[in-house]
């Protein structure tokens, strides 16, 4: 893990793709843990393949799912392992290594929790956690999800649509753009002292782009309860834009009618615009985007991915920018 660490990082803004030696030298430090915690270390590894009907982790609370039915919500690709999903993470908050957030996340209190929804709704609210885990039968959805940087990852995550929220509080005609905001308590969190972004993190959608079913509120992963460092305990999964789209541990939905700036278009306007769909053909202003390193794939011979347009999917959410020039509304 140090190996990651003494990578130096000081951008500003996301790096390039990790190198192949220090990733390889990762892959050699979780194979010596997994050797050192035994044969239970090894089975967490080697994390299962399938998600519903498979055995769990194990290691947090349960939560049980049905296989969603929304259209698009379960890819064929083979779900990461549960141990690469954990411990190779973005979280700004707890650190911008990608091993950073595994290691400090677990000073979040994740209870009690609260979100407040708030602007232009009819009812507006506090809602409490526990209530939320109620609000709308719990789905298991496999999703991909791309980082801007290059790397992918394929994810059986618990939750269920944005709308079913968005529905409850009635959104007003005013409502066109829906804000999240995410915690931002020093006390909790480390990387809050550095100045990399702009805190608290925001992020932002169309309302109609909130309104798609396959835009998910994420409580879990794996049939558990999310990890911290994934985003607990709710986070946003949108799965065919970049993942910083995705806000991790929410605490308020602000509905709005002019479109929020984001922290990475305040952090980097030039490279980080409000839509953000995941496009193979605009490249980052530093790195290229048609291609992608699927996470806990990549061996010697571990060709890099194709990217797709909208993440592969372009069937189901390609209209929502029928007409749009996705090079200006990148
Ligand atoms: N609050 C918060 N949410 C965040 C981030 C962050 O730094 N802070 N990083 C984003 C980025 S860049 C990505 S790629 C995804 C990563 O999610 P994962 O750790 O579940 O893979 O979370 C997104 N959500
Ligand atoms: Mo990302």
């Amino acid at each position: 893990m140090h190996l990651l660490r003494d990578r130096g990082y000081t951008h500003p803004v996301p790096s390039e793709i990790t190198p192949r030696s220090v990733y390889l030298s990762r892959r050699r430090w979780m194979a010596a843990g997994a050797a050192a915690l035994g044969t239970a270390g090894a089975a967490l590894l080697s994390a299962p393949a399938g998600a519903q009907g498979t055995p769990r982790p194990g290691r947090l609370a349960p939560l049980p799912a049905t296989r969603s039915s929304v259209a698009g919500a379960v890819v064929m690709d083979r779900p990461t392992p549960y141990a690469d999903i954990t411990s190779y993470n973005n979280f700004y908050e707890f650190g911008t290594d990608k091993a950073d957030p595994a290691r400090h996340a677990g000073s979040l209190k994740t209870r009690p929790w609260t979100v407040q929804v708030e602007g232009e709704v009819a009812r507006p609210g506090t809602f409490d956690i526990e209530a939320l885990l109620r609000l709308a039968p719990m789905e298991e959805r496999i999703y991909r999800l791309r980082c801007v940087e290059g790397w992918s990852m394929v994810v059986p995550w618990v939750g269920y649509s944005l709308s079913e929220l968005i529905r409850r509080v009635e959104p007003t005609g005013n409502a066109k753009f829906v804000q999240f905001v995410t915690l931002a308590d020093r006390k909790q969190m480390p990387g809050l002292s550095s100045s990399v972004l702009d805190w608290p993190y925001v992020e932002a959608l169309r309302l109609d782009e909130a309104m798609h079913p396959l835009a998910m509120l994420a409580f879990g992963l794996y049939g558990e309860v999310l990890p911290n460092q994934n985003g607990a305990p709710l986070r946003l999964v949108v799965p065919w834009k970049y993942g910083f789209k995705s806000g991790k541990s929410i605490v308020r939905i602000r509905f709005v009618d002019k479109q929020p700036k984001t922290s990475w278009e305040l952090a980097a306007p030039h490279e980080y615009g409000f839509y953000s769909n995941v496009n193979p053909n605009v490249d980052h202003p530093r790195w290229g985007q048609s291609t992608e390193r699927r996470i806990g794939e990549d061996g010697l011979f571990a060709r890099k991915r194709p990217t797709l347009m909208f993440n592969g999917y372009e069937p189901q959410v390609g209209p929502l920018y029928a007409g749009m020039d996705l090079r200006k509304f990148f």
